[in-house]
């Protein structure tokens, strides 16, 4: 039987390369986002690139019930999952505690927390019926080590690594796998949407740190899909070369070579 993935925030970086990714090696793909004309793109690509079936699915994960709804629809067509890969998420803002936007901070709590608890509610019960699946939780090196002014978002990291190290426990006696990958800074459009769209701040992120790139993240996802059935990671860290840690990196040009 054909292998079935469900990527959420797939209009863009980690979640696009996944679910292309996946297609690529012959999984049926589901991919949500809040972007519809994204979504109907890449399902046009993807299904014209592979002999797939792609479900798009357009909702917000903060929206319990839209989450709930959109996902009742999908289990009339689609009655196995595999692989489920909570990776819609953000960062709003980098501020101090004192000086940082509530409303920004509900932005995150709601998303990167909540609408990663509702998704898993509505697929993990279709998941212990089939007694097998993989989640896999995008958390962060921001979820590992706090950094200066990363306050809530890295808050809502470390909820993922709780929140993976407890559902691993929940469903082991449903020989469910839930692992938790945790990248360190990657270019894709997420310090676009950190600093509320400032090309030349976001860009001066990644400036001279030949930063992980999104196909790095869906590599490291599909090893940890691929494994043997017996094998589970349950938590992987990765940065770039010249990342050691969520809160220490250096530039390309301060490292020492030979050549
Ligand atoms: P992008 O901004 O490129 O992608 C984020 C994705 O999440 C988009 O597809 C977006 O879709 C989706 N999304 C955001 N909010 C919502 C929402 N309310 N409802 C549904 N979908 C939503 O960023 P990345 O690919 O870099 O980020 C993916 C994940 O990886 C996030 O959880 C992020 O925290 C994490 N991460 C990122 C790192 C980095 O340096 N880039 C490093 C470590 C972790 P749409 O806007 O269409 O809804
Ligand atoms: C995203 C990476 O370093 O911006 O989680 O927190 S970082």
């Amino acid at each position: 039987m054909k292998k079935t993935i469900f990527v959420t925030g797939a209009t863009s970086g980690f979640g696009k390369a996944i679910a292309a990714l996946f297609a690529q090696k012959g999984f049926d793909v589901i991919v949500s986002g809040r972007r519809r004309e994204r979504l109907d793109a890449l399902k046009q690509e993807l299904e014209h690139q592979y002999a797939v079936k792609v479900t798009a699915l357009c909702f917000d994960v903060r929206d319990k019930a839209a989450v709930e709804q959109a996902i009742h629809e999908l289990k009339k067509q689609v009655s196995h999952i595999d692989v489920l890969v909570n990776n819609a998420g953000l960062a709003a803002g980098l501020a101090t505690i004192d000086e940082g936007n509530t409303d920004n901070w509900d932005r995150m709590i709601d998303t990167n927390i909540k609408g990663l608890l509702y998704v898993t509610r509505q697929i993990a019960p279709m998941m212990r019926e089939q007694c097998s699946g993989h989640i896999i939780n995008i958390g962060s090196t921001a979820g590992k080590l706090a950094y200066r002014n990363g306050n809530v978002y890295c808050a809502t990291k470390f909820a993922v690594d709780a929140l993976s190290q407890s559902m691993r426990i929940d469903l082991l006696p449903y020989g469910i796998k839930v692992t938790a990958i945790n990248p360190g800074m990657a270019e894709t459009e997420f310090s676009l949407v950190r600093f509320d769209g400032d090309e030349e701040r976001a860009a001066k992120m990644y400036e001279g740190v030949n930063a992980l790139k999104a196909e790095d993240i869906a590599d490291a996802v599909y090893y940890c899909a691929s494994l043997p059935p017996h094998v589970c990671i349950n938590d992987l860290t990765l940065t770039c070369l010249t990342q050691a840690n969520g809160f220490y990196a250096i530039k390309e040009a301060e490292r020492v070579r030979r050549d």
